[in-house]
């Protein structure tokens, strides 16, 4: 349970595709880092948002594998399960039904607002499900049954967090004080990476172009060739700008992986082309991912772990929710 002095961080992470490099920069990464500065008394809590999954076309028999391979896709990556709760959306009852009671209070029109929504159904035209519209309101229920006041993200995800903050504004205002007002938090740089093939694009799960994304699986030949292939701009000197974005898409990821700024990495390769450029980028990603690579490959033949940290997890959750429950009950006259 959540006490009176304790900091709740929230963010979850859809088994919709395989896990890529802006999934662990934008978000991962910083959830480890989260852990890592955690006090006395604060709450991490990182769900797979599988009911996120299933508002696009899923095919049933893939979703549970890669829902476990996303649990030791993150514990690989640094998520101590003993520190932060992990555990499965679907198995909490209490975040569809939040979920519900939002959609009677949210005006369709902040709904119609939201980009990614708009994006997808473009994509999806007259197939568009409304699971899919209805998306930022079962994502404000998952951020504001725990009463919290951070949400790391990637900043494709910026716009649902307040449409959160509105919903538990406006809820707040209807039936009295019920709801923490949630936070944003963004990274300075890594908080939208691009595709390696188009910058105007977002890395994405479910780009159909997998040349443009990283994939945490990806063995060092395969990702020594996407990066070899990742389209540049014009020039070609190794400088960071607005007139460069495919070039400052692959130096953030240098940032990210060699702690050295931007202005750095600018300096080390004055003089220097893409191409070297490119190589040591390929050696410096590949160092990178090989010991996460090596800890998922052992917890996937350690299933009992992922398990019990799902279990623990759900156990932890659901003691906090369902207490956020009655309250939400009593508020709006729905208690027996
Ligand atoms: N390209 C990105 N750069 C930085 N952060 C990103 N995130 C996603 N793409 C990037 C962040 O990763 C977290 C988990 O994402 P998600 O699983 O909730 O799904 P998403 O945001 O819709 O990401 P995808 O990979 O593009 O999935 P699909 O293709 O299935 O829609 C979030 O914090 C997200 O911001």
């Amino acid at each position: 349970m959540t006490s009176a002095h304790s900091r709740v961080s929230f963010s979850g992470i859809k088994p919709s595709g395989e896990v890529h490099l802006g999934n662990y920069i934008g978000a991962v990464k910083q959830w480890v880092t989260f852990q890592e500065n955690m006090k006395p008394g604060d709450v991490l809590i990182f769900p797979i948002v599988d009911l996120h999954a299933i508002t696009v076309p899923f095919e049933p028999l893939e979703l549970r594998e890669r829902l476990v391979d996303l649990v030791c896709w993150l514990m690989a990556s640094g998520l101590d399960p003993k520190k932060v709760i992990m555990f499965v959306q679907s198995e909490n009852p209490d975040h569809p039904y939040l979920a519900w009671l939002f959609n009677c209070i949210t005006p369709m029109g902040w709904l119609e607002r939201m980009t990614q929504y708009k994006d997808k159904a473009r994509v999806q035209g007259q197939r568009v499900s409304v699971g899919l519209f209805d998306y930022p309101s079962l994502m404000a229920a998952d951020i504001l049954l725990y009463d919290t006041h951070d949400v790391p993200v990637g900043e494709d995800q910026k716009q649902h967090v307040e449409l959160a903050r509105n919903i538990a504004e406006r809820f707040n205002r209807l039936y009295g004080q019920t709801f923490q007002v949630p936070n944003v938090v963004l990274k300075q740089e890594g908080a939208r990476l691009m595709s390696l093939q188009d910058p105007t694009k977002k890395m994405s799960k479910s780009d159909e172009d997998k040349a443009g994304c990283i994939l945490l699986k990806d063995d060092a030949d395969t990702i020594r060739q996407k990066i070899k292939r990742a389209v540049t701009d014009s020039g070609n000197e190794i400088h960071a700008g607005k007139d460069k974005p495919a070039l400052t898409n692959l130096m953030v990821i240098y940032s990210e992986f060699s702690g050295k700024s931007l202005q750095e990495i600018e300096a080390l390769y004055q003089g220097k082309g893409y191409n070297e450029f490119k190589l040591d980028l390929a050696e410096i990603v590949v160092e990178g991912f090989a010991p996460v690579q090596e800890k998922y490959r052992a917890l996937k033949k350690d299933q009992a772990a992922v398990g019990r940290a799902l279990s623990d997890g759900l156990k932890n959750a659901r003691a906090i929710s369902s207490e956020k429950i009655k309250q939400v009950q009593k508020a709006m006259g729905l208690e027996k």
